[in-house]
Formats: C-alpha cells, structure tokens, sequence
C-alpha cells in the first residue's frame, strides 16, 4: 500500500515508526497539523503520549485547522502536554483543562488564521504533522478528509512529518488547493460559483523537508449522527419555509448558496430538503460536510457542495469511499481560508445558518461561552459567514438542560455576533425577521414568537420595566439584565420558583 501511496520514490526512504519520527517534536515546539474535525494525524499524538508516560517533562504548542478527534486534542490534554491550543475545539477534556487555566486558548474567525502563520503572527513554524492519502509522482501531497489551514502549515513548516493513511482510497479530484496572496497583493478570489475550481488537486510541497513518513491504519472517529429529533426539525422547517416564501415573494433569488454549522440542526436543515419539493437544486458553500450532503447527493439535488472537510458517519464514509468517482463531481474541499473567506461569502450571497448557546431579546449573540465565562468549543466559522451571509440565521433550542435555561435571555453573558449580524432568530418555538423591525420591535417578537413558554411572561416582564424605567432605543434595566443568569447559577434553574 505504501509504496503505491509514495509515488515519489526519493521519499520512500523516509518511511519511519511513530517513536523516531515523533523526536522532531521537542519541549517548546510549535506543532502545526492537519485536521478540522476529520483528517488529522493519529499516530505522533500517541507516540507524544507515551514519551509523557516514559517519565519525559515537555509541552508543545498546538495548531490545528479547526477541532480534531479526541485522538489529538482528548489524549494530549490528558497527559497535560499543551502549552498553547489554537483555534476551535471541541473535547470536553480539554474545554475543562482551557477554563481551568492549565492549557492556553485564543479563538478566532477560522478564515482568519493562515494568514497569520504565514505573517508569523504565530511565531515560527516548527514541525507540521500531516496525515495525507498520497504523495504525487512531483512529491506534492494529497490530504484526506480536510484541507483546513494545511496547504499553509505545509508551506510554512520547517520540518514536516506525513502519516499515510491507509483508510481512505487516494481521494484525488475531491480537493481544490489555493493560497491567496496576502494583502497588499491579494487579488480577487476567483470563484464565480459554489462548485469553481480555482487551484490544483494537491498540496504543494518541498520533499526536501520531509523528515519522516508513517504508515497508518488508523481511523477518523466518525460522527453520529441520529435521524433529526422534534426540535432541529422545526428549526429547519421554520427555515425552510421562510426562505422558500421569500423567493416565492422575489425579495431573495433561488439560486444562493447554502452553509449550516455543524451538528444535528445543521444536519436537520439539509435533510429538510430531501422532503421538500419546493428546492429542486441547490448549491452548498459551507465548511464542514455532512452525512446529509451525500443523501441529497444522490437525490441528485445538489449541485455543487463545497467545504473545508467532511465529517461523515461510519456508514457514509465507506459510502463515499466506494463511490468516489460519482461524489468528486459535485464536492469540493478547500483550504479553510477559501472556504469561509468573507468576500467570498459576501459575493455569492450565501444564506448562512449557525448556532448560538444564546440569543438576546435584541438579537446579540454568545455562540462560545457557558453563563459569560466558561468556553464552549470556539466561534469557529459562524462569524465568517453570519457577518458576510447575504441573509444570516442565528438557531438555538429555545431551552437547554430539559428547561432550567433559557436560551433567550434580556442580554446574552458573552458577545460574539452582534445584532447587526443577525437577520433572522429561530427557535423550534418559531422565526423573527429582524431586518425590518426597530430593536423595540425585535424584542416584543422575540419574546413572543421565539422564547420558550415558561419563560415569555419574565423576559416580557423584564423588558415592559425597562421601557418603563430606562427607554430609549434599546432600553435595558443594568441592575437586572444577567437575573436569569445569576439566578441558575444560585438555583440551577433560570425560572422563579
Ligand atoms: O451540553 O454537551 O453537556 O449536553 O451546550 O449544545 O444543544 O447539543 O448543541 O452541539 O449544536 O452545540 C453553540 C456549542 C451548540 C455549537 C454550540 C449546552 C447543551 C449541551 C451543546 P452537554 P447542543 P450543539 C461551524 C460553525 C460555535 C461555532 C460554530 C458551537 C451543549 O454549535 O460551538 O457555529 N458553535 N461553528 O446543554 C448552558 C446555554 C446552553 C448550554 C446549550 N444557553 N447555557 N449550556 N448548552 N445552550 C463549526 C466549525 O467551525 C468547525
């Protein structure tokens, strides 16, 4: 398999175990992988961990394209062997080890970040640890199920470590590799519509500073992925259905592009088109791809899907494996700083859906933070799209913990979008059009239409006084606004009583 997989027979010589090839990794090393929730390396981690459990004391410094399995970010956490964590993630033992201070953390826009490697904004770039399907007959690479910032990592890194992975078919045709120059030099990103290929097939790199290639046969943790429960099944049908009557009422055009988050709202949204009749075909410009991706594949309802990685359930990997040849006409995976780049976004008009933790009754946004303090996973792409979506859905349960919180609230405990990001909120309760309405009018919906029952009559309560008492344009009572926050972190339950 490997010597299929290195067609550049210079390198084969590089061929290594995960223990020799992992000293290039020293105490203090900034460590740049591959992965954005599939595609990442599996084998150094280990072999970092056992270093740790052989008595040595070192830290890294970790860069990643967005969150990976817990492969990565569970096991280096649990052996306490990162100093610095960059950007988005989402294992639940590390999110402790950031809140508790033991490990660093800095989110950020995920568009944002190769631009600021190649800046050196992230100081130097020592090792890069890539898993990849192949190396060309040039020594170029061809990464497996994510692009994310690797095209930039590669190019940057002084020393680069490959692990081939044995799982995925060669995977040629499915990527587009671009690296846009940087500013003051950047011209416009050619890409016209959903499915444009602009780059090459591969990821450009110099062989001469491949240190060690891996054999593995290890695998992706896959996604699960249940068929959409009652809630994520509103919220998509209130979406559906809203845009559908916008293009019927020509106040939108039927041919925009699509991006929704990750998880099962996302997943709900994408499947809402299976059933519907009224989306015949649409385009998806997105960053993760998900198992609904495929299905409306095959429905043959899509007609270009690109991402920046693909995040499939066991069963839609071997689907997408074995068919590969059907699904590389219609996917593309770009380098993350493509796939989210806000003038790109902006200009195809894309119609971006993502997730809150929280939405307040003037429509701010906390995506990222547990009652104000505590982080979530990151921001990762939503501020790319919800700022530059031709129109942006922010979605929420309208509770969270079987009813004790209440993801509206009088104002949220941590910004991350403002309410100028925002057009529409949706709960399973129902839908708010902020762009027409004054913030006054914004909040008396809100609380109508999108607050959860048991909690309408104290957020509407709340806001009666502060018109009452404070007025203005977004009137606000300072002494109360975090009560509901103050009073679940006092009771557990945000309602009286
Ligand atoms: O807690 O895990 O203990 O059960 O938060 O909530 O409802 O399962 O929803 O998995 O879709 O995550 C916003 C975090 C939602 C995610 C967020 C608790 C809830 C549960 C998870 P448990 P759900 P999801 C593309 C776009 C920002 C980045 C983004 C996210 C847990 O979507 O990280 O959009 N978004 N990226 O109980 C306290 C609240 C809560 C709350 C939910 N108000 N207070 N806890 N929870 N609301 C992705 C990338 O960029 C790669």
């Amino acid at each position: 398999m490997l010597k299929k997989r290195i067609r550049f027979e210079p390198l084969r010589e590089k061929v290594t175990d995960p223990d020799t090839a992992c000293l290039h990794i020293q105490n203090g090393t900034n460590l740049f992988i591959s992965g954005f929730t599939a595609g990442y390396p599996k084998l150094i981690p280990q072999a970092l961990v056992r270093r740790a459990k052989a008595g040595e004391q070192f830290k890294i410094n970790l860069f990643a394209g967005a969150s990976t399995g817990d492969e990565v970010d569970g096991i280096l956490a649990r052996a306490d062997l990162i100093d610095w964590r960059r950007p988005y993630m989402s294992n639940r033992g590390m999110r402790q080890m950031i809140n508790n201070e033991q490990i660093r953390f800095k989110d950020d826009h995920l568009s944002r970040l190769s631009a600021q490697v190649r800046n050196g904004g992230w100081g130097e770039a020592h090792v890069a640890v890539v898993e990849a399907a192949a190396i060309t007959e040039k020594g170029n690479l061809i990464p497996t199920m994510s692009v994310g910032n690797t095209p930039t990592y590669v190019r940057e890194a002084e020393k680069i470590i490959i692990e081939i992975s044995a799982e995925p078919p060669a995977l040629e045709g499915i990527h587009d590799i671009f690296i846009p120059e940087d500013p003051p030099y950047r011209m416009p990103i050619p890409i016209y519509r959903a499915g444009d290929r602009i780059g090459k097939p591969f990821i450009d790199m110099d062989p001469d500073k491949v240190v060690a290639i891996l054999d593995s046969s290890e695998q992706d943790s896959c996604a699960v992925f249940n068929e959409p429960g009652e809630v994520p099944r509103r919220i998509a049908e209130h979406i559906l259905d809203f845009v559908a009557h916008e293009i019927r009422k020509d106040r939108m055009s039927p041919g925009l592009p699509w991006q929704s988050g990750v998880g099962d709202v996302a997943n709900a949204v994408l499947s809402g088109f299976m059933e519907n009749d009224f989306f015949q075909t649409i385009d998806i410009y997105s960053e993760v791809l998900q198992d609904a991706v495929l299905d409306l594949i095959d429905l043959g309802k899509v007609r270009a899907a690109s991402g920046s990685a693909m995040t499939l359930s066991h069963k839609a990997r071997t689907r997408f494996f074995n068919e590969l040849y059907r699904y590389r006409e219609k996917i593309v995976l770009r380098p993350v700083e493509i796939s989210n780049s806000p003038e790109v976004v902006r200009r195809l008009g894309v119609i971006a859906i993502n997730t809150a933790i929280e939405v307040d009754i003037y429509g701010q946004v906390n995506s990222t933070h547990l009652m104000g303090s505590k982080m979530m996973n990151g921001i990762g792409g939503s501020g790319d799209f919800l700022r530059n979506g031709a129109i942006s859905f922010i979605v929420t349960p309208s509770t969270a913990k079987r009813g004790k919180i209440s993801a509206i609230v009088p104002m949220v405990s941590h910004v991350d979008h403002s309410e100028h990001s925002v057009d529409v909120v949706v709960t399973e309760q129902g839908l708010v059009d902020t762009r027409p309405l004054t913030p006054r009018q914004v909040a008396e919906a809100v609380i109508k239409r999108c607050a959860h029952p048991d909690y309408r009559d104290l957020l509407w309560e709340y806001y009666q006084q502060a018109v009452h008492s404070a007025g203005g344009h977004e009137p606000h009572l300072l002494s109360e606004v975090f009560d509901f926050h103050q009073r679940f972190m006092a009771t557990g339950d945000m309602r009286l009583n």
